[in-house]
């Protein structure tokens, strides 16, 4: 028998949990304590999905933490290293966190909802707890919880034409980042021009946890003139497209200048923030260690690294580690990320995988770096 994992109350599941089951998941990762699919059992049906054709995602784990009152921009500035003052309301930010050492504890999209009113989407790690402490510390006058908010991805090149088909012409409005409140019949959900893909497409975030199947259903039935299939966040696209996963690319000790995150902090702005100095200093003395795109000899990898591969230097010096590596169809290729010290990035080098085979690392660019 495979090893399984064990579905429980204490791991909550999202309002789409159903919909997936009934839909042929065969495989979940836990992500900010919630189930989050990872597979439907047919990677090259589900990578060609969101790439020729349309994909739809339960991305419930991507909770929300809400942040709203009179000091909520206060406190949104405070917690991120981008800042979020110019942004409009209908708008979202990508809006990398840290701590007071410049470390990335978190890497959400902030939607400005109102002036005073914040959704910070997250990826995996506690940040309500954060938010919350920081802003009682403060004594800031803002309520930080989290809403029954979640939402399901729509991605890929037919994304565009099922939400048309389902919602009207006016979705083709939205900019890059942009969010509308919308209705569906007796379904609340706020519709983004936003997802973990490089494809193009939407997120519905989904104010009613009791409409998770409806929802997901009705999108189903608008997509299947467009082809579309269940996925997940794609493993392998999402380095293709140089989306960052956090944790999964960076373990829980690097810094965003590392991790080439440059473009969406706002370091010199006047007003203090959480990580501020340590980010200056280090953007300074320039960062330890890069984080790479490379490509990986060896036969198609049957399915993403489990662990980390070490990573060593002609002479055999250990000089880093491959945090991830995956077959890409657009590369035909192993396509990998790797976090290697600033003096050896940029060159190729030798990894071992777990099984203790060699491999040739060609490096390909620093992650972030505009292609
Ligand atoms: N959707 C929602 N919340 C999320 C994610 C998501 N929270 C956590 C995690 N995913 C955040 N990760 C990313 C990383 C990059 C992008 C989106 C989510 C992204 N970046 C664009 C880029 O890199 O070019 C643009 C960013 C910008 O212009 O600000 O799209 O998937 N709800």
């Amino acid at each position: 028998m495979t090893s399984e994992i064990a579905i429980g109350s204490r791991v909550r599941k999202s309002p789409f949990f159903e919909a997936t089951i009934s839909h042929g998941v065969k495989q979940f990762s836990i992500y900010n304590h919630m189930y989050m699919p990872t597979s439907y059992g047919n990677p090259t049906a589900e990578y060609e999905a969101l790439t020729e054709k349309v994909s739809i995602w339960d991305v419930g784990c991507e909770r929300q933490v809400e942040i709203v009152g009179p000091d909520a921009l206060e406190l949104v500035e405070y917690l991120s290293t981008r800042g979020m003052r110019s942004c409009k309301e209908g708008r979202a930010r990508y809006t990398p966190i840290c701590d007071h050492q410049g470390i990335l504890i978190n890497d959400p999209i902030t939607l400005c909802l109102r002036d005073d009113r914040y959704w910070v989407s997250i990826a995996d790690g506690d940040l309500l707890l954060w938010a919350q402490a920081v802003s009682s510390e403060r004594n800031l006058n803002c309520s930080v919880f989290e809403p029954e908010v979640s939402p399901l991805a729509v991605q890929g090149p037919k994304a565009d034409q099922t939400m048309v088909d389902l919602l009207g012409d006016w979705v083709m409005d939205i900019p890059f980042f942009g969010f509308m409140e919308t209705q569906l019949d007796d379904i609340p959900f706020i519709i983004c021009r936003s997802g973990w893909s490089g494809q193009g497409g939407f997120e519905l975030f989904l104010t009613d946890g009791s409409k998770g199947i409806d929802l997901w259903e009705r999108v189903w039935n608008s997509g299947l003139r467009y082809g579309i299939h269940p996925g997940t966040p794609n493993a392998v696209e999402r380095i293709e497209s140089g989306l960052l996963s956090y944790r999964t690319d960076c373990g829980a000790s690097a810094t965003p200048l590392e991790l080439g995150l440059d473009r969406f902090m706002n370091l010199e702005r006047d007003e203090h923030f959480i990580g501020k100095e340590a980010l200056l200093a280090e953007k300074s003395r320039g960062p330890t260690r890069r984080l790479v795109k490379i490509l990986l000899s060896g036969e198609p990898l049957a399915s993403p690294t489990e662990e980390p591969w070490a990573a060593f230097d002609e002479s055999g010096n250990k000089i880093g580690e491959i945090r991830v590596a995956a077959w890409s169809p657009a590369m035909e290729g192993n396509l990998g990320l790797a976090l290697i010290s600033s003096k050896d990035a940029g060159r190729d080098f030798n990894a071992e995988s777990r099984d203790g085979q060699s491999h040739r690392a060609t490096h390909l660019s620093y992650f972030g770096e505009r292609n």
